[in-house]
């Protein structure tokens, strides 16, 4: 009997557990998305996913606006800011009245700054600064007032080494390379392109019915194992280059061999180099060891163009980032996005990108083909996404309806730009 009255306290204690385990994973993945705006650059617009109501916090303050969006302002106990929260309709994440004219729709803020992160993702960005894993040491310049775009687009221009690795490039000149780098180069491979589109990997992307659209560019790049099979409808099914990082090439090495979305197009591989350090600093230190992974791939695939990026561009790249930006930007290499948008800027007349900048879409859900959530994804954790966004914003051609709707952003190619 005792046995019988233990047993039983025992299963309602592991009731009451999976209980409480339940409302916080409930609360976990209904978390707000922190999203700064033109219109509201020093507070943080939080878009609640899915259904639902208001979560209950003291000091919370209803207001609504003529719109008939609800806000509800919050002081946060300790940092004592302001937030607001956009309700949005059931069912939806539009962040305002989807009947309002396109110029008031919130989109990226071309000033976003780190103040803007949820909290995990600043410290993980401090983490990041006091760790300078690459031995960054910036010395350049900074502007306190923003460069005008076509100034930006002389930089990236003229500060940009678009070299993938060739056999005359020191260490790659032995012989035991002979057989492995592409001949042509890349520009001889794809000729001169017109419209290209990047397609970024993020959630957002999923249910955008934008396939049609990216496939009617000239040419698509994507990035490391972001699917098309079964996605056709949004993210289009045309590859002319898949960038990938050398963790993936590596950790991954047998399905890239194997898979076959690997298999057709152009593949880049990069790999994280130490700061500005030389080709042999970083053949005999790179992040990832890949370059076996590299020649196994070339065995199975020798007809297949696959470059090595060269390790220049990353911190070329990273150091135009940091000197325009106010802030100290995280001291590790651009996001393969960022990378992958200027490879196409150098190849491409236009450039349309996707979801790099978030649509009405927008969710924490990192990929499209996933159901993993992390708002770093999106907003930068190791990689200093938040600043390349702002770049992005600041150089596109488009208008915020296209950011709003469809997440594109349009930029000038660097071929035709008037230094
Ligand atoms: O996730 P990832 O990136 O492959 O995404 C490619 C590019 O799309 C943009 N992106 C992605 C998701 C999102 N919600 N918003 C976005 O804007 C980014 O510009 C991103 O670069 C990478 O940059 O190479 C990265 O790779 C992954 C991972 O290594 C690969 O997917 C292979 O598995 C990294 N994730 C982890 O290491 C866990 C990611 O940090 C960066």
């Amino acid at each position: 009997m005792v046995h019988v009255n233990l047993l039983k306290k025992w299963v309602y204690v592991l009731l009451a557990f999976l209980v409480v385990l339940t409302i916080c994973l409930w609360k976990e993945t209904r978390k707000a998305y922190v999203f700064p705006t033109e219109e509201n650059p020093t507070e943080q617009v939080y878009v609640i996913r899915g259904k639902g109501s208001i979560p209950k916090q003291q000091n919370t303050h209803k207001t609504v606006n003529d719109t008939n969006t609800v806000f509800w302002s919050m002081k946060v106990s300790q940092v004592k800011i302001k937030k607001y929260i956009t309700v949005t309709q059931a069912g939806s994440n539009l962040v305002t009245n989807p009947k309002k004219p396109a110029g008031s729709k919130k989109v990226w803020n071309k000033n976003s700054s780190s103040k803007n992160l949820i909290p995990r993702l600043q410290k993980v960005r401090e983490n990041y600064l006091a760790m300078n894993k690459y031995h960054v040491n910036y010395t350049g310049i900074r502007h306190a007032a923003k460069l005008s775009p076509e100034k930006l687009l002389c930089q990236l221009r003229e500060q940009l080494n678009f070299q993938m690795i060739q056999a005359s490039d020191g260490p790659f000149s032995a012989s035991e390379w002979k057989a492995y780098l592409p001949r042509k180069s890349i520009s001889m491979e794809l000729g001169q392109l017109g419209r290209c589109a990047v397609v970024s990997s993020a959630g957002s992307m999923k249910s955008s019915r934008l396939g049609p659209e990216i496939d009617s560019h000239d040419a698509v790049l994507r990035f490391n194992g972001a699917p098309t099979r079964g996605f056709q409808g949004d993210v289009g099914e045309k590859t002319t280059i898949r960038l990938i990082n050398s963790q993936l090439l590596t950790v991954e090495e047998q399905k890239v061999i194997m898979d076959e979305q690997y298999n057709s197009g152009i593949l880049i591989v990069w790999d994280p180099a130490p700061y500005h350090a030389d080709i042999y600093q970083w053949y005999k230190k790179t992040d990832y060891n890949f370059f076996s992974s590299y020649k196994m791939y070339r065995d199975k695939h020798p007809e297949q163009p696959f470059y090595i990026l060269n390790p220049y561009m990353q911190w070329q790249l990273w150091d135009i980032l940091q000197e325009n930006s106010p802030e100290d930007i995280q001291p590790n290499p651009p996001s393969s996005g960022m990378l992958g948008i200027v490879i196409m800027m150098h190849l491409c007349d236009t450039v349309d990108v996707y979801e790099f900048l978030p649509s009405r879409r927008q969710t924490d859900i990192c990929h499209y083909f996933q159901k993993f959530f992390d708002q770093a994804c999106t907003m930068g954790g190791y990689h200093p996404l938040l600043f390349e966004k702002n770049m992005v914003k600041h150089l596109n051609q488009g208008t915020d309806e296209d950011i709003y709707t469809h997440g594109k952003v349009t930029l000038n190619g660097l071929r035709n730009v008037q230094c």
